[in-house]
């Protein structure tokens, strides 16, 4: 028996194969400082609502994979509070023009931004891990760069990946675009993803299905739990 999601631009995955023991949710980000008042993009000036839309649709994807027996996986991007894993461009950068001055490491109303231990780097409590899931801590945009991602989910024989978290045009895509070229097929989910622009939310949702699903393919929540019904 098969079981596909109704995806677009193809049925997910190509294979039909989708069963809790090869397919892992992996929710990206979903930090008080992404998504949270006081948090490093409310200081930035960017509107929270966006990057808070997934939360609730994500409650429930989240509900039912744990309940299906599916992995479900959390990523948290952060630096050491020594700042020794922060590229000084990146420092640089994060303080420019059209960020408020707000940069990472900075002190801000919960605490240093993007520093591992500080309370804006702690995933949101609606969204916490339970004991057992995995976390990885990660010090870029990218979740297999410089973290044991991949090697876990070689060692849980997952080959399927279902993306969720934020943003969908920086970490998620890029966490997306990775594990595609290492042989993972990927499947973000459209509502359970956003962006601090919602033009870029969109724009990265057609990027996925241009040359027949270059990155693999992108589906809502409805669909998914449609599929695993
Ligand atoms: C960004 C992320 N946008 N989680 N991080 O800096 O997408």
């Amino acid at each position: 028996m098969t079981t596909t999601v109704h995806a677009n631009p193809y049925a997910w995955p190509w294979n039909g194969d989708l069963r809790p023991q090869n397919t892992a949710l992996i929710v990206i980000d979903m930090q008080t400082d992404f998504c949270g008042p006081g948090g490093y993009v409310d200081k930035m000036g960017y509107d929270i609502s966006l990057t808070r839309a997934p939360i609730e649709p994500l409650k429930q994807v989240m509900a039912r994979m744990r309940a299906l027996g599916y992995t479900v996986m959390h990523t948290r991007e952060g630096h050491r509070p020594d700042l020794s894993d922060l590229p000084a461009n990146k420092r640089w950068r994060s303080r420019q023009i059209g960020t408020n001055g707000v940069g990472i490491g900075d002190p801000g109303p919960c605490g240093r931004i993007l520093v591992r231990g500080e309370p804006g780097w702690e995933i949101i409590p609606e969204l916490a891990p339970l004991p057992g899931e995995v976390v990885i801590d990660k010090p870029g945009k990218g979740s297999f760069y410089a973290t044991d991602l991949e090697l876990v989910l070689h060692t849980r024989g997952i080959h399927n990946i279902i993306l969720a978290g934020i943003t969908t045009d920086v970490c998620v895509h890029t966490t997306m675009r990775d594990a595609n070229d290492r042989g993972f097929e990927c499947l973000l989910l459209s509502d359970c993803t956003a962006a601090t622009d919602h033009g870029n939310h969109l724009a990265a949702l057609k990027m996925i299905t241009m040359q027949g699903g270059v990155f693999g393919a992108h589906a809502s929540s409805g669909q998914l739990l449609m599929a695993l019904a």
